[in-house]
């Protein structure tokens, strides 16, 4: 049962159910407990429109969280800073036949953006907004009609957190010496690093993976030098001195948390 709807997203897709991606760092209950609920089955609490008073806060994961019945939706507050970007995941590991929709909106209700998960997968967006200020994240169970076996409740994931912009307008920095902590924080989400470097020395990129997560350099004109390693690189050397981007990239089955560093050699 199930199979049938699983990967029909058209935004990332894990292969495999992966609830210890979630794991670490604070429970998913701290937005919640900002408001006195305290217990997963207190989810359901949560108001499906804009009377919401629930906050989640960035950098905390939204752990199994329930729909109550189909199409049940679950609104929360949640204020972000200008200039820092964000991505936005949701996750349906927990069940084989759930579907759970994220989706940003401003404090009038108009979609910025929004990806859904299938059982077993996940999904994401990024969004970095000019000035700071307070949005609504919606999550959706998106089950289609066709789907009648599902059974409710229903769990999902979720997380904010501040993330590396998957382009060259990324604020992300890699340094010689400096040792960074990413997340591929959905299946297909993609991280860049700023990196200054020198023609005249040779690097070693170290890079401690997740289990589908992929490190590529590439200069600020398109050059490939590293394409796609999937774990360090060493005698790394750039055809001229300027800026780089070091990026890791998730992919289908996998993703999670990484460890980026630079050094010379
Ligand atoms: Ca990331
Ligand atoms: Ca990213």
């Amino acid at each position: 049962m199930g199979t049938a709807i699983r990967k029909r997203e058209v935004r990332g897709s894990y292969g495999s159910r992966g609830a210890a991606r979630w794991q670490g760092g604070a429970t998913g209950l701290l937005g919640l407990a900002v408001c006195g609920l305290a217990t997963p089955a207190q989810a359901a609490d949560v108001p499906g429109n804009s009377s919401t008073r629930v906050i989640l806060k960035t950098g905390t994961d939204l752990r199994d969280a329930v729909f109550e019945r189909r199409g049940d939706s679950d609104w929360y507050r949640v204020t972000l800073k200008g200039g820092q970007n964000y991505a936005f995941a949701v996750s349906s590991f927990a069940t084989d036949d759930g579907c759970a929709k994220i989706t940003l909106r401003t404090l009038k209700g108009t979609a910025v953006d929004s990806a859904s998960a299938n059982g077993g997968n996940d999904g994401g967006f990024e969004f970095r907004p000019a000035s700071g200020r307070t949005y609504f994240v919606a999550f959706a169970d998106c089950v289609g009609a066709a789907d009648a076996w599902v059974d409710y409740p229903n769990l999902y994931s979720g997380s904010i957190r501040a993330d590396a912009r998957a382009d060259t307008t990324t604020k992300a920095t890699l340094q010689v010496g400096q040792v960074v902590n990413g997340i591929n924080n959905w299946g297909y989400d993609v991280d860049y690093y700023r990196a200054t470097l020198s023609s005249d020395k040779t690097y070693t990129i170290s890079f401690d993976r997740g289990p589908e997560s992929y490190l590529s350099l590439i200069s600020a004109g398109g050059r490939v030098i590293v394409n796609y390693a999937s774990g360090s690189v060493e005698g790394v050397k750039v055809p001229a001195s300027g800026t780089y981007y070091v990026v890791v990239y998730g992919s289908d089955d996998g993703g999670g948390r990484y460890t980026l560093g630079l050094t010379t050699p």
